[in-house]
């Protein structure tokens, strides 16, 4: 089996690289960002998900080797970001581009770049292929390109990453077997192999699925709000239903895909992605929603300084340590337009300051107010609603079982 070079060694490219090495394929990870090698080579990881320290030992103990170059080999596996740029809606396929020039600079003849990251339908296309071929490359004999995006769930991304069926696009069936049989390696499901094109759209509906469900979930809970009923009793009561699945309102949606990938079918398709622009218009709403839920009980119950209010949890969801897109951020960049400052704000996950008035102490975070606002249902907040029961509670995730709780 060929030797692998994993460029990008962030969420996704660490732990692909891991598997790989972990399943006797010579693995070599590639990232410019020199603290982050370093941090690897020191034998740490970079980011908390269960069982990636183990992923990681394993992977050490076979030899994958960490480092800022590119090395020469025939297969590539390139993970590296795909921002959108939120004033248009456009992917940003300037990491991948560069990356792939990278791989041209010391790439054999015949080598396969597999690009992992999100990318909207059309990408390659429109920005990869030319860039190759401006180079001189002839695509299909030079160089191959595939395309293979992840579908692992932040949170359980090791497991996923072995159990979860997995797409391979490329331009070729025979290119397309040889990279399954590489991420046959690792997983246990079934692979599919497909076209370039349709394996880009295909990561993007996937997302833009769960987007608009959530959606449903989101204005489901406004529409009871305003009627004063149980959204989730009639959830949970519709869900006996053999085939309605209605997910959970929450205080927004965040990260960096499910809050993406969607803007990237309303820029591509405007005018035709009407419900997926909705959905997203309703999912960002969100934080404001909660906002004014607190501003409701605040009043309700005599709280005149915002100070006494703390929001747990600036992650994007629970147990997770990314806070890319979340509500929590979203929430704090309101109240600073409406110069609504003073919250008190906390997450376990969070160890750098990342806003004013942040805590790294619960009990400290607990002690100085009165509205305590569940945004994030980290395992922290669920084992110690004993600790917050003296509170008033706004549970944006109803999850907390306590008496008299508000929910959103
Ligand atoms: N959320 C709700 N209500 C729900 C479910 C989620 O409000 O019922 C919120 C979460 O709190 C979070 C956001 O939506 O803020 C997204 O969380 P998520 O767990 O639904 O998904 P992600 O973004 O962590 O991971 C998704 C997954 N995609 C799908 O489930 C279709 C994952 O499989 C992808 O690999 C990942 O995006 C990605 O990287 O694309």
């Amino acid at each position: 089996m060929s030797k692998i070079n994993v460029v990008g060694l962030g969420y996704i490219g660490l732990p692909t690289a891991l598997a790989l090495a972990s399943h006797g394929i010579e693995v070599v990870g590639t990232d410019y960002n020199k603290g982050l090698v370093d941090t690897l080579n020191a034998g740490h990881t970079t980011f908390e998900e269960e069982g990636l320290d183990e992923l990681f030992a394993s992977a050490v103990k076979s030899g994958i080797r960490f480092t800022t170059e590119y090395i020469s080999t025939d297969i590539y596996i390139v993970s590296v970001p795909t921002p959108y740029e939120k004033a248009n809606k456009k992917i940003d396929a300037s990491y991948v581009v560069n990356a792939v020039k990278c791989v041209m600079d010391v790439c054999p003849k015949g080598a396969v770049v597999v690009i992992e990251s999100t990318v909207s339908p059309g990408t390659i296309d429109r920005f990869v292929r030319p860039v190759i071929e401006e180079n001189g490359f002839t695509i299909g004999e030079d160089l191959h390109i595939v395309h293979a995006p992840e579908r692992i769930l932040p949170g359980n991304m090791i497991y996923e990453l072995k159990h979860n069926s997995r797409t391979i696009g490329a331009d070729s069936r025979e290119i397309g077997e040889r990279i399954k049989e590489i991420y046959a390696s690792f997983c246990e499901a079934e692979i599919v192999v497909t076209d370039i094109r349709t394996a880009e759209m295909t990561k993007v509906v996937e997302n833009t699925f769960r987007d608009i469900n959530i959606a449903f979930a989101n204005e489901l809970t406004k529409i009871c709000r305003s009627d004063d009923m149980d959204v989730y009793e009639i959830i949970r009561i519709a869900n006996k239903h053999p085939r309605v699945n209605i997910l959970q309102p929450g205080p927004g949606v965040g990260g960096h895909c499910i809050s993406v990938d969607p803007w990237f079918l309303v820029g591509d398709y405007p005018g035709l992605a009407n419900i997926i622009l909705s959905a997203r218009k309703i999912n960002d709403s969100m934080p404001e929603f909660v906002l004014g839920r607190i501003n409701d009980i605040m009043k309700e119950n005599g709280i005149k300084d915002v100070s006494r209010v703390g929001l747990y949890g600036l992650t994007y969801k629970e147990d997770v340590d990314d806070v890319r897109e979340s509500p929590a951020l979203q929430m704090l960049e309101c109240m600073e337009r409406h110069l609504a400052r003073g919250v008190k704000v906390y997450d376990p996950y969070v160890k750098k300051d990342i806003a004013e008035n942040q805590y790294h102490d619960f009990e400290e975070f607990l002690k100085n107010i009165d509205l305590i606002v569940i945004l994030t249902a980290h395992q922290e907040i669920k084992e110690n609603f004993n600790r917050i029961e003296d509170k008033l509670i706004l549970d944006t995730r109803n999850v907390c079982d306590l008496e008299g709780v508000y929910r959103i």
